[in-house]
């Protein structure tokens, strides 16, 4: 009886070994955003997971981690190239120092209107960008969108680029926008989001972000002015870890890409369309927005980075010289 009872022990344990966990369970997939929900990013998120758990039922489920619970955008990234999460939707910025070619869609003033923006991204210069990514662990799904970002400040007015000299202005983990907001005559301070603490004790004169950050972080509480400067376009990049999706099988690969450019291509018509409304509501809180600044006396002061250093890597440089002629 007990060698029966042993043989079967044993033989049960083959069986859970063979046949791995019970058919049926779902595998979790963690997804990194570092914005609390509301966001640009988590609208993305949440579209994506509605998608794949019902195009995959009972196959995947995806746990949204937001507002920082993972750490900052840089450590989310580092988490997916380590795969101990599998999935990320990241604004631009931050990608900057992981890889150098991502400057090249971080350009200031490179994009004039969403036509552009969208005629790049999804085209040839931004399947290079995502290709790209690849060789420091990433697998590049789609491009989302954080917007077109504009300049507030607690100090002054801001009409043009001369405004600007000395402004402490908060920037995202990136050489890019460190140097542009050096060129243009601030003081750059690159720090993590959330910044809401540093802007309302004054460790920062001011930030640069899409109107929807403005709103839904209620900077209009302890920001005076907006200039809609509209210097850089911020695409989300959603990626998933390289390792993991190495050993996915090709259909399931298919899927979850599909779901991610799906549940972009949602989330950029949703921003866009909220744009207008998001503008009045500012005003209406109290903000003196400038809304035609000298745009051409900012692009003056940054129109020889693309000379700087950061681009020095010809690939890079390359790449930024086809984005600027498909964007003249
Ligand atoms: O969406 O850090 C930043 O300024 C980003 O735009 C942030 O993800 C808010």
């Amino acid at each position: 009886m007990r060698r029966i009872l042993l043989i079967s022990a044993f033989f049960s344990l083959f069986l859970l070994i063979v046949s791995g966990p019970a058919a049926g369970a779902a595998t979790e997939l963690k997804l990194g955003v570092v914005t609390k929900p509301g966001s640009a990013q988590n609208i993305v998120a949440g579209k994506f997971k509605d998608l794949l758990e019902k195009r995959a039922p009972g196959r995947y489920t995806v746990k949204i981690f937001h507002s920082k619970s993972i750490g900052n955008e840089t450590e989310i990234l580092q988490q997916i190239q380590m795969n101990t999460i599998q999935l990320g939707v990241i604004t631009g910025g931050p990608f900057d120092t992981f890889d150098p070619i991502v400057r090249v869609i971080n350009y200031p003033f490179l994009f004039k209107n969403y036509e552009q923006v969208d005629q790049v991204l999804d085209g040839p210069i931004g399947q290079a960008i995502l290709k790209e990514l690849e060789k420091v662990g990433f697998k590049g799904l789609a491009f989302s969108e954080n917007g077109f970002r504009n300049l507030t400040n607690n100090r002054r007015p801001v009409k043009s680029a001369a405004d600007v000299k000395g402004l402490k202005i908060r920037v995202m983990a990136s050489a890019l926008h460190k140097a542009i907001w050096q060129a243009l005559g601030a003081n750059p301070t690159p720090m993590p989001w959330p910044i809401y603490t540093e802007l309302e004790q004054g460790v920062i004169d001011g930030e640069e972000n899409p109107l929807w950050v403005m709103q839904v972080y209620k900077f209009y509480e302890i920001q005076k002015y907006m200039t809609m400067t509209r210097h850089v376009y911020s695409p989300h990049i959603d990626v998933a870890s390289l390792n993991w999706w190495q050993g996915l099988p090709p259909a399931d690969r298919k899927l979850i890409r599909a779901c991610m450019v799906e549940a972009a291509r949602f989330q950029r018509t949703d921003n866009r369309a909220k744009n207008a409304a998001r503008l009045k509501f500012l005003k209406e809180k109290g903000m003196v927005v400038e809304e035609h600044p000298d745009i051409a006396s900012f692009r003056k002061k940054v129109a020889g980075l693309k000379n700087n250093e950061l681009f020095a890597d010809p690939k890079v440089h390359d790449l930024l010289e086809k984005a600027l002629a498909a964007t003249r």
